[in-house]
């Protein structure tokens, strides 16, 4: 039944329970997302596949390339005042072809008779689930490699009460090479195949929602959101990838002005990045606002103190604070 589903990049896995030691694993990052945001809130437990359908019979993993090419360095944002996200969590055509995915898979499911549910939420860990059914295998970057698109696939889960054909996993490694765990900036990958999330850039800029400490503010240069990829651009893998040509981000979202962001508009927010992703992940306007003025702080350039002064008079508290940061750190 695979074969006549027509979707590149799919593999089944086994209905079965993650094993004690892997939820062991995964359970403090989940309760350490729980007590950082909102979005997460009460989900600090890992799901097996029967906790979403108790007749479930196989696991379905889907892989989306997502590699969209070279972007703007740090140097040369600085000399426009441009933020950086990633095209991909900016994108809302990406965002369109994935759920037409879902939906031309549900149809297929619904129509021979069968259940379909995605499980694509923060509780089912995929990547573990990845790994099973061939998709790809872990990089010491803790990301899932394929084969062809290196870790610049986008992963997506369902289950299916259709007993389908399992996958074999794919045996391959990244053998003596540790470039990824040399260049992360905060020494996140501590060990090859684990992610500190607690000193992974992506984490606080996406879902921490308390105090980012300030040694992690210095390193998070212009990025916006959870768009730190140093571990993904480094690797070898990855130096050969195509972009995906098919699928196009607004500029505007990808390189926006700093001094904008940090002032911007309920009705600019819900126009522009809320509509997003990456507004999804932030949650609020205020992160996206924190996140330029970290930025602004980085970039340390005098035509910024005006708007930085202005935000320390603001009414949050917390941001106003991150504007003072800023304005030392430029001073
Ligand atoms: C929580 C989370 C994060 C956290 C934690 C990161 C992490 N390493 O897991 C933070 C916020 C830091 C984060 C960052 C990023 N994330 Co994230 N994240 C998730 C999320 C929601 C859950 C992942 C999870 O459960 N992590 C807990 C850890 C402990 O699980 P794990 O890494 O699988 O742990 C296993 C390994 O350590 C392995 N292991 C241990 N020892 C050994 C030894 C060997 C030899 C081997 C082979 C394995 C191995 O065993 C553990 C399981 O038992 C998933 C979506 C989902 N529902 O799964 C996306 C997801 C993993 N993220 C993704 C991405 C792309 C990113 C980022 C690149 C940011 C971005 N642009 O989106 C960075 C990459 C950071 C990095 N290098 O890991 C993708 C990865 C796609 C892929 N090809 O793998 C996912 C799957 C989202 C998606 N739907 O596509 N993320």
């Amino acid at each position: 039944m695979k074969e006549e589903l027509l979707i590149p990049l799919v593999g089944i896995a086994p209905p079965d329970d993650f094993s004690q030691e892997e939820i062991k694993r995964i359970t403090p990052v989940l309760q350490l997302l729980a007590s950082s945001t909102p979005l997460a809130q009460g989900m600090d437990t890992v799901l097996h596949p029967r906790d979403f359908m108790p007749e479930v019979r196989s696991v379905i993993i889907t892989g989306t390339p997502c590699y969209f090419g070279k972007l703007l360095s740090f140097e040369q944002c600085r000399e426009k005042l441009l933020g950086i996200t990633d095209p991909l969590h900016v994108s809302l055509e990406f965002f369109q072809h994935l759920q037409e995915k879902k939906m031309f898979m549900n149809k297929f499911f619904e129509d021979r008779g069968f259940s379909f549910l995605s499980v694509t939420g923060g509780q089912f860990p995929i990547k573990l689930a990845a790994s099973k059914c061939g998709i790809g295998y872990y990089g010491k970057n803790s990301i899932i490699q394929h084969p062809d698109y290196g870790s610049w696939i986008s992963l997506s889960a369902y289950v299916t009460d259709a007993e389908l054909e399992t996958d074999d996993p794919l045996i391959e490694s990244c053998g003596d090479c540790g470039l990824c765990m040399d260049a992360c900036p905060t020494g996140a990958l501590f060990k090859p195949y684990k992610c500190d999330s607690e000193k992974c850039l992506n984490f606080h800029l996406a879902w921490n929602k308390n105090t980012i400490p300030k040694p992690i503010r210095e390193k998070c240069g212009n990025l916006l959101e959870e768009n730190c990829n140093m571990c993904r651009d480094i690797c070898p893998r990855n130096s050969k990838l195509k972009s995906v040509n098919t699928i196009s981000a607004p500029e505007e979202l990808i390189y926006p002005s700093l001094p904008d962001l940090a002032e911007i508009t309920d009705e600019e927010w819900e126009n522009g990045y809320a509509l997003t992703l990456a507004g999804f992940f932030l949650f609020d306007k205020k992160y996206l606002k924190r996140n330029a003025v970290i930025a602004m702080g980085n970039f340390r350039v005098k035509r910024y103190r005006e708007v930085l002064k202005r935000l320390t008079d603001c009414g949050d508290d917390e941001l106003k604070e991150y504007a003072a940061w800023a304005l030392d750190r430029i001073n």
